[in-house]
C-alpha cells in the first residue's frame, strides 16, 4: 500500500487527507501529515464526525484525484465509490470492513483482512503508522503517536492495563527502540509527572474515584488524612517525586477508598498499571503522559475543533497547543456539569429489565454525551450492573444514541456495537450504528427512541444468551508487576 502513495509522492499528486475526530484519527492524521510532510508532499486534511455522502460529495468538489482515508472508511466501500467515482483512494483503518468486494481504485489496509483483531490490537494510527514506515525518511518516532492513538480507543486491555498484539509487539517496541516512549508501572493518576498529586488525584477518571474524581476538596480532604507531604518547601510534590513507600501507601489508601465506595476489587486495583511516557515533550507538559495526550486530542476533536488537535499531533507546541489545553479545560467543565445534573437528579435515569436510559435533550453537546454516559457508569453514579443507553438531539430531526457499559458486561456476552448496528438497521430510515464491544453509537430519527430501546433489549438478551467463557481473575493477578 505504501507504494501507491509512494508513487502519488513520486508524482507529485495533491493529495487529499481525511481522518477522524477521535484521539485515535486526530494521531492518525498526525502520523500520516507528518510523514507527507518529511517528504514534502502537497496535501490537505480534514477531520470528519463519520463518513457520509454529504461529506464525500463536498470533498468531491475540490478537484483531487488522490485520497487517503484515516481510521474510516472500511464500512463505507460504496459510498465511496458511488461518490468519488474513478478517484484513487487509500484506506487505512481498523474498523470492521462493511463489504468484501473492494472497487478497483480503492485499496485498503484493514488488519481485520489479515485475520487480526483490530478491536483490540491495533487501532486506526496504528495502521497509519504501520504503512508511514514504509513511506520513506525515518518515521519510527511516529510510533509514540500510534501509542496515543491506541490509547483513545481504549485498546489497553490487556493485564495491567497494558497492550496486546500488534499494539505490544510491533509498535510500542518500535516507539521504545526510537527513544520517544518509554513504558512503566506505575500509578496510572493523570499527571504524574507534572500536577500537584491532589489535582493530579482530582484529574483521574478511569479509573474513577468517588468522592475524588472530579473534586478538588474531596482529594485535599483524603490527602490530608495520609501521611504524606504534599509540598517540598514552596513547591507542590507530584506523584512521580514520591517514594516507593509513599506510592504504597497512596496506592493502598486509595484501594481501600474504593472498596469501602463498592468499587469492584478487579477496578480499584487498576490504579497500579503500565504508563507510557512520551520522552521527548517536556517535563510538566500535557503531551508528556500518553494517556493525557490522546484526552488532550480527544476533548479538541470533541469540541469540533479536531484542526487543533492535528497541529498538536503534527507537532505544534506554540500557540495551537495553548488553544488545545484551553479546549480540554472547558470539555472536562461540561463532562462535570453533565454528571452534576445526574447526581442531582437520579430520576433523569430510566431503568429497563436489560439496560438503563436518559435523555440529555438539548443539555449537553451531542458529542459529549457518551463521555457522559461512560463516566456515570464508571463513577457508579448509575446502575452499573446494567449497560447505559443515552440519547441526546443533534442536528435537526435526529436523535445520537450513545451505549456504554463494563467489562464485566462485555464478558458476559454483551456486543453494544453489535446490537447498535442491528438496531439502527431495523430502524431504518437513515439511522446507523455501530461501534466497539463496549462502547457503541447510533444515530436515529427523532421519535424513534423507546422503539430502539426494545431492539437493543431484545438483541443484548441473546447476547447475552450465548455467554463466553469469564476468565477469572485469579488468573489473571498472577504474575502481575509492580512498581519499581
Ligand atoms: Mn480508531
Amino acid at each position: 500500500m505504501a507504494s501507491h502513495i509512494n508513487d502519488w509522492i513520486e508524482a507529485n499528486e495533491q493529495i487529499f487527507v481525511t481522518s477522524h475526530l477521535d484521539a485515535d484519527g486526530l494521531s492518525a492524521a498526525g502520523i500520516i501529515g507528518s510523514a507527507l510532510n518529511r517528504r514534502n508532499t502537497p496535501f490537505q486534511l480534514r477531520i470528519a464526525r463519520q463518513l457520509d455522502e454529504v461529506y464525500l460529495s463536498e470533498i468531491s468538489g475540490k478537484g483531487f484525484n488522490h485520497y487517503i482515508f484515516c481510521d474510516l472508511g472500511s464500512g463505507q466501500l460504496t459510498q465511496i465509490k458511488e461518490v468519488l467515482g474513478d478517484a484513487e483512494s487509500i484506506i487505512l483503518d481498523h474498523h470492521p470492513p462493511g463489504s468484501l468486494r473492494v472497487p478497483s481504485n480503492i485499496r485498503q489496509v484493514n488488519p481485520h483482512e489479515c485475520g487480526f483483531d483490530a478491536t483490540y490490537e491495533i487501532s486506526g494510527a496504528g495502521v497509519a503508522y504501520l504503512v508511514s514506515r514504509h513511506l520513506g525518511g525515518s518515521n519510527e518516532d511516529l510510533a509514540a503517536l500510534a501509542v496515543v492513538g491506541a490509547l483513545g480507543d481504549v485498546q489497553d486491555r490487556g493485564k495491567q492495563h497494558d497492550f496486546v498484539g500488534l499494539n505490544k509487539e510491533i509498535i510500542v517496541e518500535d516507539a521504545i527502540a526510537a527513544g520517544v516512549i518509554d513504558r512503566s508501572i506505575d500509578l496510572r493518576i493523570f499527571g504524574r509527572e507534572t500536577r500537584p498529586i491532589h489535582i493530579a488525584l482530582q484529574y483521574t477518571s478511569d479509573p474513577y474515584i468517588p468522592g475524588i474524581s472530579n473534586d478538588a476538596d474531596g482529594a485535599l480532604n483524603f490527602l490530608a488524612d495520609l501521611d504524606i507531604d504534599l509540598r517540598e518547601g514552596d513547591e507542590w510534590r507530584t506523584i512521580a517525586s514520591l517514594s516507593k513507600d509513599e506510592k504504597r501507601k497512596l496506592n493502598s489508601s486509595l484501594v481501600t477508598h474504593m472498596l469501602k465506595q463498592n468499587i469492584p476489587p478487579r477496578e480499584a486495583q487498576s490504579l497500579i498499571g503500565v504508563v507510557f511516557t512520551l520522552l521527548q515533550e517536556e517535563r510538566g507538559s500535557y503531551l508528556r503522559d500518553a494517556r493525557m495526550f490522546s484526552t488532550l486530542l480527544n476533548s479538541t476533536g470533541r469540541s469540533n475543533q479536531g484542526s487543533i488537535g492535528v497541529a498538536v499531533s503534527m507537532g505544534d507546541r506554540g500557540a495551537l497547543l495553548r488553544k488545545a489545553e484551553n479546549i480540554l479545560k472547558e470539555y472536562r467543565e461540561q463532562l462535570a456539569l453533565g454528571l452534576q445534573w445526574l447526581t442531582a437528579d437520579p430520576a433523569a435515569i430510566k431503568k429497563l429489565r436489560l439496560i438503563q436510559t436518559f435523555h440529555a435533550e438539548g443539555r449537553v453537546p451531542d458529542t459529549i454525551v457518551g463521555s457522559i454516559a461512560g463516566m456515570a457508569l464508571n463513577a457508579r453514579i448509575i446502575d452499573w450492573t446494567k449497560p447505559i443507553i443515552a440519547f441526546v438531539y443533534s442536528r435537526e430531526g435526529h436523535v445520537k444514541v450513545s451505549g456504554r457499559t463494563t467489562r464485566e458486561i462485555v464478558e458476559a456476552g454483551a456486543d453494544l456495537g453489535e446490537a447498535m448496528s442491528q438496531a439502527a438497521e431495523e430502524i431504518g430510515s437513515g439511522a446507523v450504528g455501530g461501534g466497539h464491544n463496549i462502547a457503541a453509537g447510533a444515530t436515529i430519527p427523532r421519535g424513534q427512541e423507546e422503539r430502539f430501546l426494545g431492539i437493543i433489549e431484545r438483541i443484548l438478551q441473546k447476547q447475552m444468551g450465548r455467554m463466553k467463557e469469564v476468565t477469572s481473575d485469579s488468573e489473571e493477578s498472577a504474575n502481575e508487576e509492580t512498581i519499581k
